[in-house]
């Protein structure tokens, strides 16, 4: 059976791992995803170490290039395939996306994933949740989207009026975000909700969304 030049390894329901595979599907490459089990702590292993130091998924192989960290990930496969996703060509677009890609991974995607961590994984893991940490996180979250809403009532995308890895590298996250209570947040702003429901709706996403089969809270559980 013939194997696929580029390989992913890692559990397709976490956020960091679809985000690599999202950049797969929107680049239409044909990969394979190699399933390692977080349980049986395949991560830990020497032969996942030597492709990863630092014990983490996803890692991507791309013939004998080995990549980790799935930003980096996501902008190689671009890079490669489908270098509008960049704004590659055009020296204030790409910058903008840079921008925006930066405001995703250091602003934004902290205070999600600390949320989606504790109303979603830990419960799943037979924890009890920290309401204090989604508190707190849900706080400033708020005012994060705020900037997000002023954004986006200026232009379509994160970078401008075209669709870029800006946009999205949120996919997953949010994803897994608007499966809490809390995707009220998004719902109560016009020009966010407009544009993930555009993101959300994507062919690739969608794709992406069945490795993440984190349910929908939606409108329907609005948080009180
Ligand atoms: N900054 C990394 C984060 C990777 C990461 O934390 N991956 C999680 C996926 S659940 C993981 O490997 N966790 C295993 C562990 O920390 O033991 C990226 O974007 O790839």
């Amino acid at each position: 059976m013939a194997t696929s030049a580029v390989k992913v390894y890692g559990w397709a329901i976490s956020p960091f791992v679809s985000r690599a595979l999202l950049a797969l599907e929107e680049a239409g490459v044909d990969y394979e995803l190699v399933p390692m089990s977080r349980q049986a702590g395949d991560h830990h292993r020497p032969e996942h170490l030597a492709r990863n130091p630092f014990g983490k998924v996803p890692v991507l192989e791309d013939g004998d290039l080995t990549l980790f960290e799935s930003h980096a990930i996501a902008r190689h496969v671009l890079r490669k395939h489908k270098p509008e996703l960049l704004g590659t060509g055009n020296l204030e677009q790409a910058a903008l996306v840079d921008v925006w890609f930066e405001v995703e991974a250091h602003q934004l995607s902290p205070l999600a994933i600390a949320i989606v961590v504790e109303c979603i994984f830990t419960p799943f893991l037979g924890r009890e949740r920290n309401q204090a940490v989604v508190d707190e996180n849900v706080e400033k979250l708020k005012k994060v989207l705020e900037v997000y809403e002023a954004r986006l009532s200026k232009s379509k995308y994160l970078a401008g009026d075209f669709l870029s890895l800006a946009d999205l590298s949120h996919f997953t996250i949010m994803h897994c975000f608007m499966a809490t209570e809390y995707a009220a947040l998004v719902e109560a702003l016009p020009h966010v909700s407009a544009w993930w429901e555009g993101l959300a709706a994507r062919p690739a996403a969608k794709k992406v969304a069945e490795f993440m089969p984190v349910g929908t809270a939606g409108a329907s559980k609005k948080h009180e």
